[in-house]
């Protein structure tokens, strides 16, 4: 059935301000650096809150936000994701990864030990859901799943950033551990583990670069 319409709430700036917006957050979105040594600081829950919020205006395939977020703050909780997602990894880099994967990760001096799971304040775990269900339990199809809560994930990070947070997205593979251990449901499956928190003190990053503008982009008239 065809939702009632109402009117659009839209801001339009003067141009020059609008340059100004544009080129004002692409300079703070270039400082965004993904980060693997968390301080144990405390962050507000609120500003968590109001991230997952803005999270939660992502666009969706037929507005079906097929997407949950499980917040783990819990000490006992952080450690069962380290102890899990280490035994994965302890897999992944000491045999399963074939060496063409373990060289595309070289620069990032990533290794099987994660300790941020644990000092890091809050684990974002994101779910997808691969289907609704209706009161009665009858499955609902889900439409661009995968895109929907990746720009979900995306907006999160962006959030996250914007408020003066670092984040990290790890990934454990595979991620099944994550639904059993937090008790999700059989419609979800683990999407992302985002990590947030403030970055420790003197943190370092790899020294990467984002591609150039002129390789990403192809303008046509
Ligand atoms: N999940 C592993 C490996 C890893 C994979 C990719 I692709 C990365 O960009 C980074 C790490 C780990 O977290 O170490």
């Amino acid at each position: 059935m065809k939702a009632d319409l109402i009117p659009l709430s839209f801001e339009e700036y003067p141009e020059l301000e609008m340059r100004r917006r544009a080129a004002e957050f692409c300079a703070e979105m270039r400082r965004r650096r993904t980060v693997r040594t968390f301080s144990d600081r405390p962050v507000p829950r609120e500003v968590i809150e109001d991230c997952l919020r803005a999270a939660a205006t992502a666009p969706s395939g037929a507005n079906q936000q097929p997407w949950h977020f499980v917040i783990a703050a819990d000490p006992e909780v952080k450690r069962a994701i380290r102890l899990a997602a280490e035994a994965e990894e302890q897999a992944f880099y000491g045999g399963r990864a074939p060496d063409e994967w373990l060289e595309a990760l070289a620069p990032l001096g990533t290794d099987a030990d994660k300790p941020f799971l644990e000092i890091a304040p809050y684990l974002i775990v994101i779910f997808a859901q691969s289907h609704g269900l209706d009161e009665e339990g009858r499955k609902i199809k889900h439409y661009y799943v995968t895109e929907s809560v990746g720009i979900a994930a995306g907006m999160l990070i962006t959030a996250l950033h914007h408020a003066g947070l670092a984040t990290l997205t790890h990934t454990p593979s595979p991620m099944g551990f994550l639904a059993t251990l937090l008790q999700r449901p059989a419609n979800e499956r683990a999407y992302l583990i985002l990590v947030a928190g403030y970055p420790a003190e003197n943190t370092q990053v790899p020294a990467i670069a984002k591609k150039p503008f002129a390789e990403i982009t192809t303008f046509i008239g």
